[in-house]
């Protein structure tokens, strides 16, 4: 099994995030995601909406920027390049382009990418995990899944999606642990200013006090 650079395979699948000890949002009554930004008009897609849309399965490693992997996931859901082309672009004013998506969750947390490194085939729009619902610890209702981009691009409980024609402004601009803007993978886009490499122990050093702290807020029993 080969990893990316810096990165530990663990055991199962933690409950991670900025969200540290604060227990997952509600689940709403009627889910929904809203699409907004640089569009004609807003849209809200219901879940019936997001229903008519094709479904994909994609088996994948979920690899954290503080350097856990979990392994061998297997993510159902919609393309988020389908949800892009069938209804997005439609939305889009003539000779307007996207460059980057902006995605929120029920908790307030934003993750930006760009729409490129976003159009990726596995890229998803996911409801379900190794064939059941997603679990509030794992970012029910619906999450973004993108497994070529460390963790914290994948936006849990996933309400909100907002397409920008220029770089949006960035309320972790001067943040010391920054993301990278990209955040791919395989070329350990851990920090944006630093290198990978020279970040790797600051950033394992914080895995188990986030992991622990992540776990006390969880709504799932664990053994
Ligand atoms: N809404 C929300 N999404 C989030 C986070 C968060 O705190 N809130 N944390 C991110 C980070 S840093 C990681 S590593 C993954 C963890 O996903 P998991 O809890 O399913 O393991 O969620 C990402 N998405
Ligand atoms: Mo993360």
């Amino acid at each position: 099994m080969t990893l990316p650079p810096g990165q530990r395979a663990i055991d199962g699948f933690p409950r991670f995030g900025t969200h540290l000890h604060h227990p997952p949002p509600p689940i709403p009554a009627n889910p929904v995601i809203e699409l907004g930004g640089a569009l004609r008009e807003p849209l809200t897609l219901t879940m019936a909406d997001l229903a008519e849309l094709p479904r994909v399965e994609v088996k994948a490693d979920f690899h954290c920027v503080a350097g856990w992997s979990a392994t061998d996931l297997r993510w159902e859901g919609v393309p988020f390049a389908t949800l892009y082309r069938t209804r997005v672009e439609p939305l889009l004013a003539p000779g307007s382009s996207i460059s980057h998506v902006v995605f929120e969750g029920l908790d307030g947390y934003r993750s930006v990418a760009l729409l490129a490194d976003a159009m990726a085939e596995d890229v998803l729009i996911a409801d379900r995990l190794d064939g059941q619902p997603l679990t509030s610890d794992h970012g029910a209702p619906i999450r973004l899944v993108s497994p070529g981009q460390y963790g914290f691009v994948n936006t849990k409980h996933l309400c909100r999606i907002e397409f920008h024609a220029a770089q949006p402004v960035d309320p972790d601009k001067w943040s010391p642990l920054a993301g990278h803007r990209r955040a791919r993978v395989w070329e350990e886009e851990r920090h944006r200013y630093l290198p990978g490499r020279v970040v790797r122990p600051i950033y394992h050093a914080l895995i188990g006090p986030i992991r622990r702290m992540s776990a006390r807020g969880s709504t799932e029993r664990t053994t």
